[in-house]
Formats: structure tokens, C-alpha cells, sequence
């Protein structure tokens, strides 16, 4: 069990949480019943409901504000987890479960009615990207630095024997001029750094070691490791071809699926550090103009969730619109199959478009 002064910290950031006018589905969620339930609890390696909150009551501005510090917390914190995860994903709850991986076949994306871009110049970018965790490693904050050097390596080992397409170089993070790094960021490639609701959260010990990037040379497939989950996989382009973007990250792990030990949870699918990532773990969106829906950004954000999407800056989470510009991507990742996920973006995205040309 938690100790006594374990437990007066969690009553502590409870009390905080209350008094805020915070609007977080942590705030929402974590009743004074939950908390009865679950204040004591621990799991096997030790974590307490404090490590599951910690960025949300650090980080009083945050929209979900939970992160779970290993697989078992999913099972141990239920309580507080399953609401939560109900309301991100679209009613998914404690008796269903994640399909079995299912990419089905990407021209099906397309097959209809054409990629994106035949709806005139509004979609820039497209990118699909989804997280895996390795098998022998435990979620973030449990990982030692020598966690962080052996799955680098591990991972590393495997990206270097990807041919074709996929083929690239890894850049550690480690020795990167910031002059680079800053580059990448700007370019959309690479995770910003110092994001204070993962450091809250414990999730960037030991930075840089054992992060970095793969990328092959046109930067159209790139793998994240270590940031947020142990990989993030990810497949980008200009324009709007869902298919193009969509069949390259399916190549891609069918080929990583051969060669590492992924986890997979039995009820959540791929099990991730956030639970807004869990399931199929996909967030395929686009960058779109939108100039004239664009002007009302609470409005757009209603007819978007109406259409199952998230709206987020054109620097991705947490970051403003320039330019009109908006990085749409389905919302929900759990409870539906990969395919169905990127087919909820291209629908959704679709409509939005269309009431962009007919809005005045
Ligand atoms: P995530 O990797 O979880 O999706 P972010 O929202 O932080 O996280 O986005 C990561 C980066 O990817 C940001 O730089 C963001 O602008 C970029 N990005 C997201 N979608 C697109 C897109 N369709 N085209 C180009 N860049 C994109
Ligand atoms: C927050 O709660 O705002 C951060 N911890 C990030 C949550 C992930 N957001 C999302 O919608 N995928």
C-alpha cells in the first residue's frame, strides 16, 4: 500500500485540484469516491495514483492530465482510468475491447472518392503516426538510463536493416546542434523539447540519452525514441494522399512487428503512456487552410468534434493556428481498427473542407 505521507500528498493535490478551475478529464474524473477507491493503491513496481496525476495537478491547464507510469497502472487505477478513457474515446468502456490489428488495405482509403488533394488546395500535409512500446522495458518514469542506452540500441539495430523506402540513418538526440534540432521542430519532424506535462509526468529523466530520430533521406518516414512512448512511427508527405501516407506506415510495421517484442494488452491494444494513445494508437491528420472556418476557432472546434475530429495549432498539441492554418486528425484511437481510425480523419476532414467552400 501507499505510505501515510504518500497518501496526505495525494489528498493534498486532491484538495488543489477542487479549489482550481481546472477543466481536465482528470478534474472531472477523480471524485471523491474514485479517490477513496484508489488513494492507497500501488502497483507492482511500486507506482501510486500521485504518479498518475502528477501532470495534471502540476499542469492545471491540461485537457486530460493523467499519464500511466506502467502498464499495470491501467488495471490498478481503473477507477480513475476507465471514465476517462470512455470519454477521449468515444464510449469505449470497461467491457469492450481493442480489435485485433487490422490494416486492411489502403487503396480502400481512396478507392471512392480520391485522395484529398481533389478538393482543391486546401490540405498541405498529410501524416499518420501511431506509438508502440517494447515488451522488456517499462513505461518512462521507471526506465534507468541504462533502460534509455539498451533499447536505443536495440531499436536502432532493427531501423538500420529497413530497406527501400524506409531506409535512413538514426540522429541521437544526444550531440545534435540545437541549431539542427530547432530545424526539425520547426520543419514538423521532431519533438519539441522540455514539454512540461511529460516532465511532470517523470517521463524526461535522463534527457537526452537514449533519444533520438530515424529518418530515411526524404523525411517521409521517421521513427521518435524514447520522447513520449518508447517509439512513435510515423509516415508524412506533402499534399493529400491518405493512401501514399496511410501504405507506408503499414509497411513499416509489419516490418518492425517481425523484429521487436511489441506489447500489447489484451482489452487496450497498444499500451502507451497516455491513455488518449491507446488502441490502434493512430492519429492520422492533416495540415489544412481553412480561412474562412478558420475565423472561428471555438465554432470549428464544434463541428469537428460533431465529425469525431481534434483540432490542434499548426504546431501540433498545445500550440496556436498561423495563418489559418489547422492540423485536424481523428480523435479517438481505441475501440475501432486502424483502418477505421484513418478513415475517420478522411471523412471528417472531407466534410469540413466542404463547409469551408460553401461557408461565405
Ligand atoms: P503527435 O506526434 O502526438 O501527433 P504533436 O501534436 O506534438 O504530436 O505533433 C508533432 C509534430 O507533427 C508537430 O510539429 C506537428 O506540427 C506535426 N504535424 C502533425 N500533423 C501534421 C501534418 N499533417 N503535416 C505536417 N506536420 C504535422
Ligand atoms: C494534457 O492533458 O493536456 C496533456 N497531458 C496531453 C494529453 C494528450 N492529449 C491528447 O488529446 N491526445
Amino acid at each position: 500500500d501507499a505510505s501515510d505521507a504518500e497518501v496526505r500528498e495525494i489528498e493534498t493535490a486532491f484538495e488543489k485540484l477542487q479549489r482550481s478551475n481546472a477543466t481536465s478529464l482528470l478534474r472531472k474524473h477523480l471524485t471523491p469516491e474514485v479517490l477513496e477507491q484508489v488513494k492507497q493503491r500501488r502497483t507492482r513496481h511500486g507506482a501510486t495514483l500521485m504518479d498518475v496525476i502528477r501532470s495534471g495537478v502540476e499542469n492545471l491547464d491540461s485537457g486530460v492530465g493523467v499519464y500511466a507510469p506502467d502498464g499495470d497502472a491501467y488495471t490498478v487505477f481503473a477507477p480513475l482510468f476507465d471514465p476517462i478513457i470512455e470519454e477521449y474515446h468515444a464510449g469505449f468502456g470497461p467491457n469492450d475491447r481493442q480489435p485485433p490489428v487490422t490494416f486492411g488495405h489502403p487503396k480502400q482509403l481512396t478507392k471512392v472518392l480520391g485522395n484529398l488533394s481533389r478538393l482543391g488546395k486546401y490540405v498541405i500535409s498529410t501524416r499518420i503516426r501511431t506509438a508502440r512500446s517494447l515488451e522488456e522495458y517499462p513505461l518512462n518514469p521507471l526506465m534507468t538510463e541504462t533502460d534509455y542506452i539498451d533499447m536505443e540500441r536495440e531499436v536502432v539495430k532493427v531501423l538500420q536493416d529497413l530497406t527501400g523506402d524506409l531506409a535512413g540513418t538514426y540522429y541521437p538526440l544526444d550531440g545534435m546542434s540545437s541549431k539542427d534540432k530547432k530545424q526539425l521542430i520547426e520543419d514538423h519532424f521532431l519533438f519539441k523539447e522540455g514539454d512540461r506535462f511529460l516532465q511532470a509526468a517523470n517521463a524526461s529523466r535522463h534527457w537526452p540519452k537514449g533519444r533520438g530520430i530515424f529518418h530515411n533521406a526524404a523525411k517521409t518516414f521517421l521513427v521518435w525514441v524514447s520522447e513520449e512512448d518508447h517509439l512513435r512511427i510515423i509516415s508524412m508527405e506533402q499534399g493529400g494522399n491518405v493512401t501514399s501516407v496511410y501504405a507506408r506506415l503499414v509497411t513499416a510495421l509489419v516490418n518492425l512487428g517481425k523484429h521487436l517484442k511489441l506489447r500489447r494488452d489484451r482489452r487496450l491494444g497498444s499500451v502507451t503512456f497516455c491513455p488518449t494513445n491507446l488502441g490502434t494508437a493512430i492519429r492520422a491528420s492533416v495540415h489544412v487552410r481553412l480561412p474562412r472556418l478558420g475565423r472561428d476557432r471555438a465554432r470549428l472546434e464544434k463541428e469537428c468534434a460533431r465529425l469525431g475530429l481534434q483540432v490542434r495549432g499548426t504546431h501540433g498539441e498545445h500550440s496556436e493556428s498561423s495563418e489559418g492554418v489547422f492540423d485536424l486528425s481523428n480523435k479517438r484511437r481505441l475501440g475501432l481498427t486502424e483502418i477505421d481510425a484513418v478513415t475517420e480523419m478522411y471523412q471528417g476532414v472531407s466534410e469540413i473542407i466542404q463547409m469551408e467552400k460553401d461557408a461565405k
